[in-house]
């Protein structure tokens, strides 16, 4: 009756174009209904997507962005391999995947920031300074921020550690060395890239302390709410952000 159960279960995820979702066994089922677990099965496939995207953008435009797009193709490489993962956990237990998501910022976020110094490489010589102050800042925003979510530290410690580590970042893109660089020697297709970079790590990435706020500290949302604001947000500062780059590499090998 099981074996028969599963066969059905299997043949209806077949015909309604769900192939992978149900050979991947019985343990994740996509509900009718659950748009959270839809946010987590499109940006999978966004993330998967963009990952090819700029891999082949990579080999096709090559020279001195070459490495910039590679990056961003990782980027969104690593993400996808752990939006499969955190999928899973939200379809088939509803929980938060805390850990996978932090493990991905991890890896994520200091290649996002390596991205300011690669872009600004590209056309002058940088201080390898600009790239330890912004990975020192990422850590600082990051590690607190998993331990008030994860329950290691108080939450509202974590946060506040958190937000002074952004904050830290902030100064270097706006007003520290990496500013000063694209400010005087960026040809002006690489300094709308920056600045778009720029306002993407300030309003895009200010979407994750909101959701943290709103999650742990001001009485607490439902974790729906969460992981769907999290989600769109990875989108911004994940795919969009790779496309600024691409963006500029296209203007900046038109001028060129
Ligand atoms: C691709 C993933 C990205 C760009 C993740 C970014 C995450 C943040 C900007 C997190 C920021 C946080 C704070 C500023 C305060 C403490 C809580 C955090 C970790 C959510």
């Amino acid at each position: 009756m099981k074996k028969l159960c599963k066969y059905i279960i299997a043949f209806a995820g077949l015909t309604t174009g769900q192939a992978v979702l149900a050979a991947s066994g019985d343990s994740m089922m996509l509900e009718s209904g659950d748009f959270v677990g839809y946010s987590f099965w499109l940006i999978s496939m966004a993330l998967a997507a963009a990952t090819v995207f700029f891999l082949m953008e990579s080999l096709r435009m090559g020279g001195k962005w070459a490495t910039s797009l590679t990056v961003s193709a990782l980027v969104t490489f690593i993400a996808a391999f752990h939006y499969f993962y955190m999928r899973e956990v939200w379809v088939s237990t509803g929980n938060t995947p805390t850990d996978f998501r932090y493990i991905d910022w991890l890896l994520t976020v200091p290649l996002l920031m390596i991205e300011f110094y690669l872009i600004l490489s590209a056309i002058t010589k940088v201080a390898g300074g600009v790239f330890w102050r912004l990975l020192i800042g990422t850590l600082v925003m990051l590690i607190p921020g998993y331990m008030g979510e994860a329950g290691y530290m108080n939450a509202t410690l974590g946060f506040a550690i958190g937000m002074l580590g952004w904050a830290f970042i902030l100064y270097e893109i706006f007003a520290g060395e990496a500013s000063r660089v694209a400010a005087s020697a960026a040809p002006p297709a690489v300094q709308k890239s920056y600045n778009l970079m720029k306002w993407t790590v300030t309003i895009g990435w200010a979407i994750y302390p909101i959701g943290y706020f709103f999650g742990y500290l001001a009485g607490g949302t439902d974790m729906g709410t969460l992981n769907i604001v999290y989600n769109l947000a990875d989108v911004l500062n994940k795919i969009a952000f790779g496309l600024f780059i691409w963006y500029a590499a296209n203007e900046e090998m038109a001028d060129a």
